[in-house]
């Protein structure tokens, strides 16, 4: 990743690339195209690491004596260009598998084509567009600490958003140094744990053996609150990933988050991860109310057993889930946050 070329480019020779790539667009021959992986995407400009080399590589022109040496990059494994996408192409995001091509006389490539994905992770933003976050992750880690103070319903909220795109997740309790004892953070672990999720404990300079061994092989995204230390986890695992960490304090005072685009870092044989900025709110109003459920199993497990087909769950005395949970059977808590977030979503899709 050290390979990531930063180049200020000026409008007009924005411009003038452009037109270049307009016109290669045309032109292009896809039989030999390059496999690529995107590992982070700046609006419209990708980056696109390679994942295989041309069959017969680009011979750099020759320079005659006294010449200067014109600009040349070689077509290398593992290599990351800065790429343009042919305008054809659907929105591609951090993750996403690609075929490309590349030019070794400016450093630029192409993308001409994506591959199906496996798996989309989406967000909202606060336009109330859906975003797609990233492409083909095979796991969530959820980072949560005492500090910032965790607010058990935005994990509900992740929880939900990993069940609507059928991708497991992963409780990490981050800060372990930070957590007394009887914290009720350990208790709010073991409700998870309890309801059938993994759960882990980490310390972000600690010994993170545990917490790589059940990454290896996966593309893991990280996500939580700002501050939780998922970009510090990330450095602690990959030491060249170099990924801005910053004390709490002063950048929640500016409203900023340290991470601000989602970038995707090798670990491993076939496995990465990648950082994405922290999130105060995570608005789930893009999901169909009826998919809450799939984020609170213990309550799936009771619907349709109550008196009425219709039951709000409110204040219906022969309510399955309000007895459940009157009963201790199920976390109060987790029946508020339930029922929230379904009004929520509801309420969205109909002032839309
Ligand atoms: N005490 C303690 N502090 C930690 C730990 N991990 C990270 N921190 C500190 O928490 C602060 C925030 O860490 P980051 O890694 O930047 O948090 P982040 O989740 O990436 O934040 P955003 O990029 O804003 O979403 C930094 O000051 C870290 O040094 C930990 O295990 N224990
Ligand atoms: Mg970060
Ligand atoms: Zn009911």
């Amino acid at each position: 990743m050290a390979l990531i070329r930063k180049r200020r480019l000026t409008e007009q020779q924005q411009r003038r690339i452009q037109k270049q790539h307009q016109t290669r667009q045309e032109e292009l021959d896809t039989s030999s195209d390059l496999e690529g992986l995107v590992v982070q995407h700046y609006g419209r400009q990708l980056e696109v690491q390679a994942l295989s080399t041309p069959d017969e590589h680009p011979i750099k022109p020759e320079v005659l004596a006294g010449e200067p040496d014109p600009f040349w990059k070689p077509i290398e494994l593992g290599s990351v260009w800065r790429c343009h996408t042919r305008t054809n192409l659907e929105a591609l995001v951090t993750g996403d598998r690609v075929k490309w091509q590349a030019d070794p006389n400016t450093g630029l490539g192409i993308i001409t084509a994506i591959h199906p994905r496996q798996s989309l992770l989406t967000r909202p933003d606060r336009y109330h567009k859906v975003k797609p976050v990233a492409a083909n992750v095979s796991l969530i880690v959820i980072v949560f600490a005492s500090f910032p103070e965790v607010a058990p319903s935005l994990i509900d909220r992740y929880i939900v958003a990993c069940a609507d795109a059928e991708i497991p997740a992963l409780l990490v309790l981050n800060k372990a140094d930070l957590i007394k004892e009887n914290d009720p953070i350990l208790n709010l672990m073991k409700e998870y744990q309890a309801l059938g999720y993994e759960v882990m404990q980490t310390q972000s300079d600690g010994d993170l053996t545990e917490l790589a061994n059940r990454l290896a092989g996966e593309t893991v995204a990280f996500v939580g609150q700002s501050g939780v230390g998922k970009s510090s986890l990330i450095n602690a695992m990959v030491p060249d990933a170099a990924q801005k960490t910053n004390i709490i304090s002063e950048n929640s005072a500016l409203g900023q988050h340290t991470t601000t685009s989602t970038r995707l870092i090798a670990f491993g044989e076939g496995a990465a991860l990648i950082d994405s900025p922290g999130i105060r709110e995570f608005g789930l109003w893009h999901l169909n109310p009826d998919k809450v459920q799939r984020g609170f199993p213990e309550i799936e497990n009771l619907l349709g057993h109550c008196q009425f087909r219709n039951c709000t769950h409110k204040h219906e005395k022969q309510c399955a889930l309000r007895q459940a949970a009157a009963n201790g059977e199920i976390l109060q808590r987790r029946l508020d946050s339930y029922l929230r977030l379904g009004d929520e979503i509801a309420e969205a899709q109909q002032k839309n």
